[in-house]
């Protein structure tokens, strides 16, 4: 089943057909006892809605938190070596790749958030940017996992590069997180083979694609959401980014007009026009 929260309310999808969901409160949807049950009523109970195609879909999060693991990937631990050496950082991505404490921070709350076909943004003080196409976790207030999205954790490679320290300022800005185009309800771990693409567009013809897929993730996704967990209470739940295994040669930067597309097979895919600045 697919949740998705739109102009007209919440959505979910079962078989190609799409129910109306009565609760709108996003936040009491997610802080149900039992959400996946929940909707298999609504499903069994509901007449299929056709006025689902004159709806928006939207970023599906309200009061969440938005939080992100980092170095998750070998690719990640690589390219992060590389860009932060002449600072001397390069050492600090090795040791928390193979560290036990996972690397976690904060990336976003709702007004960061950019939906489906809404734009994202390159800071405008930064020359080398990138996306990062990540599996994304719903997790309730209880700290269970109860979905996935798909993520793009836009990212300012010279500002973290020249010095780790400067990392809340690379990934923490308006717009510098899309979401979508849906929750995928489900509390079981997505198979290994599931493939994470991306595509970047420019001008229409693709300027860099590339695959990976969930095998490559080092941290389990129930560690991550145990680490998010200890000592920090999350009343409407928290969105966690599991880290990017897809990070394009040293040579790319995004620019205004490409336009990113993320596709995670069971979930979706999630499109976004870049845009610098304002
Ligand atoms: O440590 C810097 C950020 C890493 C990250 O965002 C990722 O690996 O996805
Ligand atoms: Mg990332």
């Amino acid at each position: 089943m697919k949740l998705y929260r739109t102009t007209n309310g919440p959505y979910v999808e079962h078989n190609g057909s799409y129910f109306s969901v009565a609760e709108d409160s996003w936040d009491a949807l997610v802080t149900q006892d039992d959400l996946h049950a929940y909707l298999q009523s609504v499903v069994g109970n509901g007449d299929a809605a056709a006025e689902f195609s004159s709806a928006q879909i939207l970023a599906p999060i309200g009061n969440q938190e938005v939080w992100a693991a980092g170095v998750t990937y070998y690719r990640s631990r690589s390219a992060r070596m590389e860009e932060s050496k002449s600072a001397g950082g390069g050492d600090f991505y090795d040791r928390v790749y193979s560290a036990e404490r996972p690397e976690l921070f904060f990336k976003a709350t709702a007004s960061r958030v950019a939906g489906p076909g809404d734009y994202v943004r390159i800071r405008s003080d930064a020359k080398w940017s990138v996306p990062e196409p990540e599996l994304t976790l719903l997790i309730n207030h209880r700290g269970q996992i109860i979905g996935y999205t798909v993520g793009n954790d836009m990212s300012s490679r010279d500002i973290e590069g020249e010095n780790p320290l400067y990392l809340p300022q690379a990934k923490v800005y308006d717009r510098s997180c899309a979401l979508g185009p849906c929750i995928l309800i489900d509390s079981e771990p997505l198979p290994s083979i599931t493939p994470i693409r991306l595509e970047i567009l420019r001008n229409g013809s693709a300027e860099f694609s590339a695959v990976t897929t969930l095998a490559e993730l080092k941290r389990n996704p129930t560690s991550l959401t145990e680490y998010l967990f200890r000592d920090n209470h999350f009343p409407f739940g928290a969105f966690l980014m599991t880290g990017t295994g897809i990070v394009p040669p040293d040579s790319f930067t995004l620019a205004a007009g490409d336009r990113v597309r993320i596709t995670i097979d069971p979930i979706g895919t999630l499109e976004n026009n870049v845009v610098q600045g304002n």
